[in-house]
């Protein structure tokens, strides 16, 4: 089939199926997404564009925290809470690192059986990214595939150890992170980056013998909280105990999750800092495309190691040489 042809009737049919709630249209539209052919490039932004108008009236939920802490176990029992309430909700991964131990894909997809089976859910795990640029890009374009197909509440699982919680939460609205119990040293083992992202933690795990510790995790939370947020009036996060595994606190979550989104919706924040996420998605997807059409020229190719040599030996200097390639690439002065 030729791509310029029967595209335009083909993309508005494809469009239309996503709106009306076709999954099925709608895993083959993330599946376009994912691919990375041109071809397949140029029609999903075609489609993109065409459902731009149907986003955007979700709650987009950010959940990131240690591996083990629980994430998949909170989003399927949460998941299912919405669900029974009427409400839909879709759930995408972000995790640039698939060969990761003990979690990822195939994980994500038995800890979330039940709400996988069902029908107000959509569940998507990463695709096998190579880049977290990849990863992120399909990520975002999936969440406005996700609106556009009428899903009211979109939940992004990512882990809290590389750059990928950073990216979740240029995408999102609402940024949960999961603790667990147990105080001072697992305290540390949560990056004070991570921290700074949450605008509510929910410490995990609080059953059985467990509540007692899950209780102090959270005071040391609140007061490690308390330190990180001294020069930000604008920022105070909220710091509760759950468990995934009972359902217990997971409707407060909820509440505080929607209150954080009421808030900044009345506020205008909603709307200006998605504008503001878009406008930086934009940069970074320039930004990638220049940096891979640099690396492709040829000239750049041959004449990358002997820099990188001469670099390394002190004969040139970083600027010198990163000049001097963005000469032979046709970028930058002269
Ligand atoms: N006791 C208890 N165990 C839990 C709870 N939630 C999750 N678990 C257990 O913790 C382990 C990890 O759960 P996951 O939901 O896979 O954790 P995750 O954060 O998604 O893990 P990764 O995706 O690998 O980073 C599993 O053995 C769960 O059964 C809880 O509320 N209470
Ligand atoms: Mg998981």
């Amino acid at each position: 089939m030729s791509a310029k042809h029967a595209s335009r009737s083909d993309l508005d049919d494809d469009a239309k199926a996503i709106v009306g709630g076709d999954r099925v249209a709608l895993g083959r539209a993330i599946t376009l997404i994912e691919s990375a052919k041109p071809e397949d490039q140029v029609r999903a932004q075609r489609l993109l564009e065409l459902l731009l108008p149907r986003t955007g009236k979700t709650i987009r939920v950010g959940i990131s925290g240690v591996p083990g802490a629980g994430k998949s176990t909170l989003i399927d029992q949460l998941g299912l809470n919405l669900v029974a309430l009427g409400t839909k909700v879709a759930v995408l991964a972000v995790d640039p690192t698939s060969t990761r131990s003990g979690g990822s894909i195939l994980g994500d997809k038995t800890r979330m059986g039940r709400l996988a089976s069902e029908q107000g859910a959509f569940i998507r795990p990463s695709p096998a990214g190579d880049s977290l640029g990849g990863v992120t890009k399909t990520t975002r374009e999936t969440i406005a595939l996700a609106e556009a197909a009428g899903y009211d509440v979109v939940l992004v699982e990512t882990v809290g150890v590389g750059q990928s919680e950073t990216a979740v939460s240029n995408m999102v609205d609402v940024f949960v992170v999961v603790g667990i119990p147990g105080a001072g040293d697992e305290l540390q083992g949560i990056k004070r980056g991570l921290l700074e992202l949450a605008d509510v933690i929910a410490v995990n795990k609080a059953d059985g013998d467990q509540v007692e510790r899950a209780n102090r995790a959270a005071m040391e939370y609140r007061t490690a909280l308390h330190i990180l947020a001294a020069g930000n009036p604008n920022w105070s996060p909220e710091v509760l105990t759950v468990s995934a595994r009972d359902n217990t606190g997971l409707d407060a979550l909820w509440t505080k999750v929607e209150e954080r989104h009421a808030a900044l919706e009345k506020s205008g924040g909603l709307v200006a800092r998605r504008a503001e996420q878009a406008v930086a998605w934009m940069r970074e997807i320039f930004e990638q495309r220049l940096l891979a059409a640099f690396k492709g020229s040829k000239e750049v190719g041959r004449r990358w190691t002997e820099m990188e040599k001469k670099v390394r030996s002190g004969e040139m200097t970083p600027t010198a040489a990163a000049e001097k390639l963005g000469r032979l690439a046709g970028i930058g002065e002269g």
